[in-house]
């Protein structure tokens, strides 16, 4: 294989705090949304991300009785709230440029509308930081990974409600000033394209019943684009040489036949991901949305400054996650032997294998997105997210994740292919670094790490971590700069 991979590639790995850190009332932190984030597993696991549901007050208060913690996994995380500096020598014995994470906002807002940080949390953060760059790791920062405080989404509405953006402005304040001499590179959302499926998330508390959910979603989205440029702005003008991405989850699509039926839904569908990264990398709404939020019954009100602002502040570059991409038909109804892919709502590939979840693996279609964000915008792209979700079995001390490795492998071929493309690739965080909870499961034994960290579902365990084989795989990957993957 002849390496395209530049020199200064960044290459690394990627978690966030709500999946990873524990210590969920430590330091001050108030409770964010992911606290109280219940999950029940009695459905087959292809459906278990229909999970992500709307949350209503009732639910919301009966989770915050502290007193039902394993209900609760991600309130326990692995525990690298106490643990981050072992964890980070094991990120740098791997041999990582950078690393991906998010900041826990209820950590320096615990309710988010307060005018004062909490002290204890920036001192948390500023520890990690010093941590990381005392072996030249540079940290790659999310100010929001479904993490937002809960008081701001039962009190306010969450995304909503447009003084949630002063709320969060006051949060990105704190943070670049806090902390302008130890990070470059920003993302103000993780997944801001998520709006769709993580309606407490974005939107707040939506009652069952709420009279127009997709008004609700487009409002709450335009309420994190304004923040998400006002952001930008501000870390530009306190910190010179920053870099603030967008960040998507970005799902290859593609047509399930040549039927122009399928290719016009698949244009249609693989849009409602593209409609987030169009606004804030072009830096307005584009001209489909006319015709979008008319089938949608949505009106977006936007107030006086904010197509201007949107205009003038867009995104330094794309980040996106890859996991999986999926097969659209315009009628699934006339598929006999077609299988549903409940994962993304199309239907599966024949020609793609699945993981435990449903995830339909496809490498190629890595290189497919890579060309196709290129060619859309023409920015420099970063890959925040990449990885296999696997029940890992330690073994005798060991943990053989042979195809982990055969996955991340097959990946990184087609980015180098990508490159070779003429694509603009200067990075990629490997999601799940260290096995944490899992966003859509809530459980740890969906684990993506190259460190196994022996816990199970319920919380018990040493919390010992354990290198896989992935482990050294991926050491001399980064040591070779692509050569030996
Ligand atoms: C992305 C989230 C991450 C991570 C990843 C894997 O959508 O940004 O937080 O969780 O999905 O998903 P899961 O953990 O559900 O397997």
């Amino acid at each position: 294989m002849t390496n395209y991979f530049p020199e200064n590639f960044l290459w690394g790995g990627a978690t966030a705090a709500n999946q990873l850190e524990g210590g969920w009332d430590k330091g001050g932190k108030g409770l964010s949304v992911s606290d109280v984030y219940t999950f029940n597993s009695d459905l087959p696991k292809d459906q278990w991300t229909d999970q992500w549901h709307m949350m209503t007050y009732d639910q919301v208060n009966q989770a915050q009785d502290h007193s039902s913690n394993q209900l609760y996994p991600k309130r326990l995380g692995v525990d690298f709230y106490h643990r981050f500096k072992a964890d980070i020598a094991l990120f740098a014995e791997m041999g990582f440029k950078t690393y991906r994470m998010s900041i826990a906002w209820t950590r320096l807002f615990p309710k988010g509308d307060e005018t004062e940080p909490n002290e204890a949390g920036l001192k948390f953060y500023d520890a990690l930081f010093d941590e990381l760059l005392k072996y030249n790791i540079i940290p790659l920062v999310s100010l929001s990974h479904y993490e937002m405080p809960l008081y701001l989404v039962t009190e306010y509405g969450g995304w909503s409600n447009r003084i949630v953006i002063d709320y969060y402005m006051q949060f990105a304040t704190t943070v670049f000033n806090r902390y302008k001499d130890k990070v470059t590179y920003w993302i103000p959302f993780n997944e801001i394209n998520c709006v769709k499926h993580h309606p407490y998330v974005s939107v707040g508390i939506i009652e069952e019943n709420h009279p127009n959910i997709e008004q609700a979603k487009y409002q709450s989205a335009h309420h994190q684009f304004v923040a998400s440029a006002l952001a930008t702005a501000l870390c530009h003008q306190l910190i010179p040489d920053a870099k603030v991405g967008c960040m998507i989850s970005y799902q290859l699509l593609v047509p399930y036949s040549c039927d122009p039926d399928d290719i016009q839904k698949t244009t249609e569908s693989q849009r409602t991901s593209l409609f987030f990264t169009d606004v804030l990398s072009r830096g307005y709404y584009p001209s489909y949305a006319k015709r979008l939020f008319e089938e949608k019954g949505v009106t977006l009100v936007i107030e006086e400054g904010d197509l201007a602002l949107l205009r003038a502040h867009t995104a330094d570059f794309i980040s996106f996650s890859y996991y999986m991409s999926s097969a659209i038909s315009a009628h699934p109804e006339r598929l006999e032997s077609a299988e549903g892919n409940l994962i993304t709502g199309g239907i599966k590939n024949p020609y793609l294998a699945s993981s435990k979840w449903g995830w339909q693996i496809d490498p190629k279609g890595l290189r497919s997105a890579l060309n196709q964000l290129y060619d859309r915008y023409q920015k420099p792209l970063f890959i925040a997210e990449n990885g296999l979700g696997a029940e890992d079995v330690l073994e005798d001390g060991k943990v053989h994740d042979s195809y982990r490795i055969a996955y991340l492998s097959a990946h990184l071929s087609q980015i180098n292919e990508a490159l070779h493309d003429g694509v603009e690739v200067f990075g990629y965080t490997a999601w799940g670094c260290i096995d944490i909870i899992s966003a859509s499961t809530n459980q740890i034994s969906k684990r993506y790490g190259f460190i196994y960290v022996d816990a199970d579902d319920l919380g018990q365990g040493s919390y010992n971590r354990v290198k896989k084989d992935s482990f050294a795989w991926y050491k001399s990957v980064i040591q070779s700069n692509g050569n030996s993957i």
